[in-house]
C-alpha cells in the first residue's frame, strides 16, 4: 500500500474548510472510494503527491498540460509577464495577438471574446445564440457536460419531447423547460425535437468528440447531420471544444471532422493551465456581444495578461509544431494497444474509445456509442481498477466517465510502465 498519511491529513483539513474538502467534484474520489491524494508538483509526465508518490499522468489537468507539466514556454512566459503586474483591467496587446492566433487556428472563429473557464464560455454562447436568433430553447446531449451553467444541468424529459428537469436543486422549472435533451449519435432524437419544437430552438450545442461520459467518437455523419438540421431549421451550432480544442488537431475536432459550427467554446489548453476560457465565431454573430452589439457579457479577469501569456506560448508552440499531434496520436495508439493484448491474455473484450490522445477503458463489454451505453459499465470493477493503477503509480481520472488525456510528454518507457501496470490491475480486478 502508498503511504497516503499526508494525503489523508491534509484531506481531514480541507473538509473542514470547503465543501466536500475539493474545490471541484470529481477530484473528491467519491465514484472510486478511498480519500483524494493531494499533489504537491508536477514535472512532464510525472505528478508528485505530498507524501512523495510519484505517479505517470493521465489526467493532465483535465486536458491542459498537453505539452506535460512544468513546460519551459509557459514558465518563461509567465516569469517575464509577471514583472508587469498580474491584471490590467484594460485592453492589452496579448490579447490582440492571442485572439489573432486563435482565429488563425480555428477554421470557424472569425472573432472570440475571453472568459475565465469552460462553463463561462457556455453560458455566454447560448446566452449569445438565443440573442441573435430571438430564439429560447436550446437542444444538448444526454452525457454532454458543458459546465456548470444552469441551462446545462438538465436531466433528460422522460419522453423524446417533454422538457427536461433540473439536475440539480437550485435551477428552475423554467430554466430546464427551455433545454432539450437528445441522445448522443441519435440524429432521429435531434429531428425529433426540432419538428416539436418548430421555431423556436436557438441552438444545438455538442461535444464534438464526447469526453464527459467517457471518450466517445462521433459515429460517421453524426456532426454533418448536426450541421445540415441546423442549416435546415436556422438553429447555430455550437461545438463545445472546451476538451477538444487544441487537443485533437491545431484547429480542434472541427478541422479533424472538417465540420464547421457557428460558434465553437474553448477552454483548458487554451489558458496553459491557467484559468481561460472563450467563445467565438462569424463577424455577424460575434459583432452581436457587448459592447458592440446588445448581448450583456463581461468578466474582471476576462483576457487576463498572465493567462493570455501562458496560453500563446502553448497555442503558438502547438500552431508551429503540428506534428505534436501525430506524436500524440501514436503514443496513445500504443498505449491502448498494449491494453488490448492485456485484455486479451486475460480473456476480456472491454472496450476502448480514442480519438487522438484522448480515450476510455470501459469495463463494459460491448460497444460505447451513447450515455446509455457507458452507464452499463461495471463501475464497481472499475474503482478497484482505478486504485490498484494508483498503487501502481499511474494516476487515472477518478471516474469511469471521464476521458483520459495523453500529454507529449510521455516516453516509451512511460507508455511500457502503464501497460505493464494494467496488466497487473486487470489481474488483481480479476481475482
Ligand atoms: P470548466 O468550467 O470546468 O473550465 O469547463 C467546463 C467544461 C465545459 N465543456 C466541456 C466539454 C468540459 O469538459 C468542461 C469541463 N470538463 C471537466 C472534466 N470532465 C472539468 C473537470 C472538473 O469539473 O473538475
Amino acid at each position: 500500500m502508498i503511504n497516503k498519511s499526508t494525503s489523508k491529513k491534509l484531506f481531514a483539513e480541507a473538509l473542514e474548510y470547503i465543501p466536500g474538502g475539493v474545490n471541484s467534484p470529481v477530484r473528491a474520489f467519491k465514484a472510486v472510494g478511498g480519500d483524494p491524494v493531494f499533489i504537491a508538483s508536477a514535472k512532464g509526465a510525472y505528478i508528485y503527491d505530498v507524501d512523495g508518490n510519484e505517479y505517470i499522468e493521465l489526467i493532465n489537468s483535465w486536458g491542459p498540460m498537453i505539452l506535460g507539466h512544468g513546460n519551459k514556454l509557459v514558465e518563461s512566459a509567465l516569469i517575464s509577464a509577471v514583472k508587469d503586474s498580474t491584471s490590467f483591467g484594460a485592453p492589452s496587446e496579448i490579447e490582440v495577438k492571442m485572439a489573432r492566433l486563435i482565429s488563425e487556428m480555428v477554421p470557424s472563429i472569425e472573432k472570440v471574446r475571453m472568459v475565465n473557464s469552460g462553463t463561462e464560455a457556455t453560458m455566454s454562447a447560448i446566452r449569445l445564440a438565443r440573442g441573435y436568433t430571438g430564439r429560447e430553447k436550446i437542444i444538448k446531449f444526454e452525457g454532454c457536460y458543458h459546465g456548470h451553467g444552469d441551462s446545462f444541468l438538465i436531466a433528460a424529459g422522460s419522453g423524446a419531447v417533454t422538457m427536461g428537469t433540473p439536475d440539480s436543486p437550485g435551477v428552475t422549472d423554467g430554466t430546464a423547460r427551455d433545454t432539450l435533451t437528445a441522445k448522443f449519435n441519435d440524429l432521429k432524437s435531434v429531428e425529433v425535437l426540432v419538428n416539436e419544437n418548430k421555431g423556436q430552438v436557438a441552438a444545438i450545442i455538442v461535444e464534438p468528440v464526447a469526453g464527459n461520459m467517457g471518450c466517445i467518437p462521433p459515429d460517421d455523419g453524426f456532426l454533418e447531420g448536426l450541421r445540415n438540421l441546423c442549416n435546415e431549421h436556422q438553429i447555430l451550432l455550437i461545438f463545445d471544444e472546451v476538451m477538444t480544442g487544441f487537443r485533437l488537431s491545431a484547429g480542434g475536432a472541427q478541422q479533424l471532422y472538417q465540420v464547421v459550427p457557428d460558434l465553437t467554446t474553448l477552454g483548458k489548453i487554451i489558458g496553459g493551465g491557467l484559468p481561460v476560457g472563450a467563445y467565438g465565431g462569424r463577424k455577424e454573430i460575434m459583432d452581436f456581444v457587448s459592447p458592440s452589439g446588445p448581448v450583456y457579457q463581461a468578466g474582471t479577469l476576462s483576457g487576463n495578461p498572465m493567462a493570455m501569456h501562458a496560453g500563446y506560448a502553448i497555442l503558438s508552440f502547438l500552431w508551429k509544431n503540428p506534428s505534436i499531434y501525430n506524436d500524440l496520436d501514436a503514443k496513445t495508439n500504443s498505449i491502448c494497444t498494449g491494453i488490448k493484448e492485456n485484455l486479451k491474455s486475460h480473456s476480456l473484450n472491454f472496450t476502448i474509445n480514442r480519438v487522438g490522445s484522448m480515450f476510455t477503458l470501459f469495463f463494459n463489454e460491448n460497444p460505447v456509442r451513447n450515455f446509455e451505453d457507458a452507464k452499463k459499465s461495471d463501475l464497481k470493477v472499475f474503482g478497484e481498477y482505478f486504485n490498484f493503477m494508483l498503487e501502481e503509480g499511474i494516476y487515472l481520472a477518478p471516474s469511469q466517465f471521464e476521458s483520459l488525456f495523453v500529454s507529449n510528454a510521455i516516453v516509451q518507457k512511460d507508455i511500457d510502465r502503464i501497460i505493464e501496470a494494467n496488466f497487473e490491475a486487470l489481474k488483481k480486478v480479476l481475482s
